[in-house]
């Protein structure tokens, strides 16, 4: 199986004025695109070939680092541009909403959790809401590294490397994920991720 790039879940235009047209055209069409394509020539020939993504970014994860950063790349961007939607931010759904306090204490303790993970991330990386035993946490990784391979799965995650908010933030990490928190989380697709870790 290679990987393939599918088209955005919505208009380019869709998530503006908290993402716009133009980083999404950026951040899909090259740097996801290039993710596609790099790990599609580095899986040729490996162990790698015909597993699953999820397999290729756990099995690679410490082995293989070219094919792991351009594999994790393509796993979180995958489930990024699904993990936001116009109008996002918003109700969380009943169960996952319980799981949350339960695991991070409010929603609001949340929410400024992960904000405070994507801002001390340093350099490139991720935030991410996982589920380790059983417990929804706060995590955040390094460049492609994502929780399947510290033992978790993840149900949420924010790209905080430059390319995801420079253009329309500049330096402004921390207003970015608190516009990524507040206006675009697609907490339909979280809780649909939440509910297969039941
Ligand atoms: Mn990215």
């Amino acid at each position: 199986m290679s990987f393939t790039l599918p088209p955005l879940p919505y208009a380019y235009d869709a998530l503006q004025p908290y993402m716009s047209k133009e980083t999404l055209e950026y951040h899909h069409d090259k740097h996801h695109n290039a993710y596609v394509t790099t790990g599609n020539n580095l899986i040729k020939g490996t162990e790698f070939e015909g597993k699953s993504l999820e397999d290729v970014v756990k099995g690679a994860y410490g082995k293989n680092a070219p094919l792991f950063n351009n594999a994790g790349q393509h796993y979180n961007h995958l489930h990024f541009w699904n993990w936001m939607k116009p109008n996002g931010g918003g109700k969380i759904p009943g169960a996952l909403e319980k799981a949350i306090v339960d695991g991070c204490g409010s929603i609001d303790k949340m929410k400024e959790d992960f904000i405070a993970a994507g801002v001390g991330q340093f350099g490139s990386g991720w935030a991410w809401l996982a589920v380790k035993d059983g417990k929804v946490v706060v995590m955040k990784t390094p460049n492609g590294e994502c929780p399947l391979v510290h033992g978790a799965t993840p149900i949420l995650g924010c790209d905080v490397w430059e390319h995801s908010y420079y253009i329309d933030y500049r330096n402004r990490r921390a207003d970015y994920l608190k516009a990524f928190v507040d206006h675009l989380v697609n907490w339909d697709y979280v809780d649909e991720m939440f509910q297969k870790t039941r």
